[in-house]
């Protein structure tokens, strides 16, 4: 290119650079009508009024979060939805001051993951003082008013606890010697963490030889994990089995047991939930033993319920995600497919 033709080049970009910048000027100064991107005054094409959510997230702790925030993004979309999302960053607090966020905005409907289960009735409250209807999804809240919320849209967790420990009690069977179990909770206090260990447990009563001889949260996060498998390790001098409540935990975990000269997956069992890409790795690659699934693609189901909500139509009260499990052959099976 010859230099006149790279100075008019450079001269262009410039000029379109000076016009850019005081398009944007004006656009943030005068707000949208100066933007010249056409501003819907919430009317869609075909003139029926545009839904906006708020959705106040967990936060992004793990890859299952990470799926599950990629398909509400993805499904509201897709839905010509509205989508204010917010990320808890883990902390109820923030999720409160969201919600409280949403109610100013005035949304057409709030939707929301509860990090912890107690401790909501007063913002739903005030959701419900501004007739805005609220969805839960994921995980439960405890409240003696279920008003509060039109339906609680995920997982059934106790039923996840209870096939986690079918596996081993079906595994074990034959076995005589005890089996010692090392517990690797979800975050304290939440929907997973409480149902997936009650799960676990009353399934597990009916073989006495299998133990749970250590439990600690691991907040769902794969440092998290690591660090309790540490102090598992160093406590106990023989581990069988352990049980972490998430894939990232148990990744955590099998960098833990290697790190202490043991064979993940062979010395120590590991079995986790979620069914995340990392975990079926693992599984397929035998450092994990059995993987319940749990499902993040709520998206498609949460946007089918918001529309139903402003729509006036009734909706269940619970929606079940269906949720399988996975050994090792099935991990091989399915992971090339797997979006997450
Ligand atoms: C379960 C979900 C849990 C996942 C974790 O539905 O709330 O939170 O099991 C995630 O991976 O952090
Ligand atoms: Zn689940």
């Amino acid at each position: 290119m010859s230099t006149g033709d790279e100075m008019a080049k450079a001269t262009g970009t410039r000029r379109f650079r000076r016009a850019g910048l005081a398009g944007l000027l004006a656009c943030a100064l005068l707000g949208p009508a100066a933007c010249g991107t056409k501003q819907s005054p919430g009317a869609e094409a075909g003139g029926a009024k545009r839904i906006t959510l708020g959705f106040a997230q967990v936060g992004s702790e793990s890859a299952w979060r990470v799926a599950n925030t990629k398909s509400i993004k993805d499904s509201a979309a897709a839905a010509g939805i509205t989508l204010d999302f917010q990320d808890g960053k883990q902390r109820q607090e923030n999720q409160i001051a969201a919600i409280r966020r949403f109610i100013a905005e005035k949304v057409d409907v709030i939707a929301f993951s509860p990090v912890v289960s107690s401790g909501w009735d007063e913002v739903l409250q005030e959701a419900k003082d501004a007739k805005i209807p609220v969805i839960v999804t994921d995980r439960a809240i405890d409240t003696t008013d279920t008003s509060l919320y039109r339906t609680l849209l995920g997982s059934d967790f106790v039923a996840e606890g209870r096939k986690a420990g079918q596996w081993l009690v079906d595994r074990d069977r034959a076995g005589a010697k005890p089996v010692r179990i090392v517990q690797i909770e979800g975050t304290t206090g939440s929907a997973p963490a409480n149902d997936r260990r009650d799960g676990f447990a009353e399934t597990i009563r009916s073989d006495p030889r299998l133990k749970v001889i250590d439990s600690r949260d691991g907040d769902f996060t794969k440092a998290k994990g690591e660090q309790v498998m540490k102090g598992f390790l160093a406590r106990h001098p023989k581990i069988d089995v352990v049980y972490a409540h998430n894939d990232d935990e148990g990744l955590g975990a099998i960098d833990a047991i290697e790190a202490a000269g043991k064979r993940p997956g062979r010395d120590i069992s590991i079995i986790t939930v979620d069914g995340t890409r990392g975990g079926l790795t693992a599984l397929a690659g035998g450092k994990i033993n059995f993987v319940v699934e749990c499902n993040p693609l709520l998206g498609p189901q949460l946007m089918d319920a918001v529309k139903k909500v402003v729509a006036g139509q009734t909706i269940p009260d619970r929606v079940v995600t269906d949720e399988t499990a996975f050994d090792q052959a099935k991990a091989k099976a399915v992971l090339s497919g797997r979006q997450y």
